[in-house]
């Protein structure tokens, strides 16, 4: 399915060709059919020769209901161009060419109308004209179809032209997030509140619980209509109805949206960039009153001016866009900035940033998502999908990770891991050559050096006389040491059972003389030499089981009980 948009002058024949194609007035108001001018959008479906079907929506030309024009165009995936061949090239024409191609649209064909009126040379002329203004532009090799809708004159031709352009339109991306920019609500008997839209993003069914923002009403799909017929799942792509429980009509308006609030980054901030229309006579700057048209609304905005103070005409820049309400963005929406006093166009952009944290004096946003994970060191990837509409592969547990950042974390292993916040954790397990273990991470080639090593043994083997370690890693000793297995004292390293076995042999000896033994009397009942009976001793002051008294050593408050 495929969305397609009318576009073009003030009455060069746009509602009439609708019609003519799905048998449809897609004028429904009075006022419209009184006057023979579209004021709002009008809607209408068809099948084509290959039995394909289209939804169209018409626009008014009347630069008076531009604003309507623009809450139409924002989800469509192609247009069907219009211009007169009695009038040619006309000012709508031109800002209608314009909005599209600053609203990403890539895909249109041109229909020439009301050629029944004209001789054969002013059709040539005006398919020259519109070949001359559409250079360069998405139109720029896009069947001219001569049409009349009066008298029937190439309608099958435009049929044709259309299968051809929807042959080369892709479909609306699925993106699992559907998001339904609301363009009409109303009441409908006995169904309750209805809405429409044109559905992008991904599919929406019934039954689905989603929410209508900037309001946050929490709603549930009752039923869903396309193409005039009840279904039970629309994909993107579709002109959809929704019949919404959870909210009155009158809540909602154009320009609310429809979403899984979970799926969407709501921002009152963006940064974009801003393309000016060539044609403005000034440069765009943060003075004025601005309108923001996104999706089907329109909103006031504040802006300023990314680096520059100005953006001249014909040039594109950055901005920072303030709104005044909450809404589901993400790059890649694209939108038209106007001018709301003198109600100029200024210019059109896409949104490049949904939540900017570098203050606006050194923003220099774009769509990179790397630029986004190092403004933030490291980011939740579910977040980071949210910010940027891109999946990426997490760095670490559940984080896209900046390399500096990773760095600057990974530096800190081999630490008391406590004071890590959850995060940092979570980098540690993730990393080749680190355990963790109870509190502490450490180099998983020193766990090793524990499991494997026979130092151990080899001190406890003879513990008051250990041997020599200098053909010992040192870092295998510190390893140990550090977990309690070895103790280091005065040069010397000992097992740390020697160092308890120490304890309870003073003890002993203590107890045959309460009022304290020399090093010499100690040195003997650990049967070693002074070289270990000094650092031994020194261990024993230095943790309470001995104290001092002169050349004694007397009970200190950890001797052990025998
Ligand atoms: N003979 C002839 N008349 C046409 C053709 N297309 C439109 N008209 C007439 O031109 C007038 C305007 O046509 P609309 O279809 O209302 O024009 P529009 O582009 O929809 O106008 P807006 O929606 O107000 O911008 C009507 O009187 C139509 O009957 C055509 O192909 N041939
Ligand atoms: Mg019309």
């Amino acid at each position: 399915m495929h969305v397609v948009a009318t576009a073009g002058h003030v009455d060069h024949g746009k509602s009439t060709l609708i019609k003519a194609l799905t048998g449809t007035d897609p004028d429904r108001l009075e006022e419209e059919k009184a006057r023979g001018l579209t004021i709002d959008l009008g809607f209408a479906g068809a099948k084509l020769p290959s039995g394909r079907g289209i939804s169209f929506i018409d626009v008014p030309g009347h630069v008076r209901f531009l604003k309507n024009m623009l809450a139409g165009v924002g989800g469509v995936d192609a247009c069907i161009f219009v211009v007169a061949a009695t009038e040619g090239w006309k000012p709508q024409s031109e800002e209608h060419l314009r909005i599209l191609s600053l609203l990403g649209i890539r895909h249109g064909i041109v229909a020439l109308t009301k050629v029944g009126h004209v001789d054969d040379e002013l059709v040539t002329i005006a398919q020259m004209e519109i070949a001359d203004r559409t250079e360069g532009t998405f139109l720029g090799d896009a069947p001219i179809v001569p049409v009349d809708a009066i008298d029937g004159h190439g309608m099958d031709d435009l049929m044709t032209a259309l299968d051809q352009l929807l042959d080369v339109t892709p479909t609306a991306r699925d993106d699992k997030k559907p998001r339904l920019w609301i363009d009409r609500v109303f009441a409908a008997k006995g169904a309750g509140t209805v809405v429409t839209g044109t559905l992008t993003g991904g599919m929406v069914r019934v039954e689905d619980e989603l929410s209508v923002l900037p309001q946050n009403a929490a709603v549930r799909v009752r039923g869903l209509q396309s193409q005039y017929a009840d279904r039970t799942k629309v994909g993107p792509g579709n002109r959809v109805a929704a019949n919404l429980s959870g909210v009155s009509h009158d809540q909602l308006r154009r320009g609310d949206v429809l979403v899984r609030p979970d799926d969407w980054h709501v921002t009152h901030t963006v940064d974009a960039s801003l393309q000016v229309l060539e044609s403005l006579d000034r440069p765009v700057t943060r003075r004025g009153a601005h309108l923001l048209y996104l999706g089907s609304g329109e909103h006031p905005v504040r802006v300023r001016v990314l680096g520059p103070d100005a953006i001249e005409p014909g040039a594109t820049g950055a901005v920072r866009m303030h709104l005044p309400i909450g809404l589901p963005l993400v790059p890649g929406d694209c939108f038209i900035l106007r001018e709301s006093g003198q109600g100029v166009t200024l210019g059109g952009g896409e949104i490049l940033d949904v939540d900017p944290i570098v203050p606006a004096s050194r923003a220099n946003p774009d769509r990179d998502v790397e630029r986004v994970v190092r403004e933030r060191g490291r980011v939740d990837i579910d977040h980071l999908r949210r910010l940027t509409g891109e999946r990426r592969e997490p760095d670490v547990g559940r984080w896209a990770v900046d390399p500096t950042a990773l760095a600057a974390t990974a530096g800190e292993l081999g630490l008391d891991i406590a004071p890590l916040d959850e995060f940092a954790r979570a980098v540690l397990e993730t990393l080749d050559d680190i355990t963790v273990d109870g509190v502490r991470a450490r180099a998983t080639d020193s766990i090793d050096v524990l499991a494997n090593s026979d130092l151990v043994a080899r001190l406890e083997a003879d513990p008051f006389s250990p041997p020599d370690l200098d053909n010992v890693d040192p870092a295998e000793i510190r390893e140990l040491v550090r977990r309690g297995a070895l103790v280091q004292e005065g040069g010397v390293v000992f097992a740390a059972s020697a160092i308890d076995e120490a304890a309870r042999v003073v003890a002993r000896l203590l107890a045959d003389q309460p009022d304290g033994i020399t090093v010499a009397e100690a040195r003997d009942g650990w049967g070693t030499t002074r070289k270990f009976a000094i650092p031994l001793i020194t261990r024993l002051d230095e943790t309470g089981v001995t104290r001092r008294r002169g050349d004694l050593r007397i009970a200190g408050p950890r001797l052990p009980q025998l």
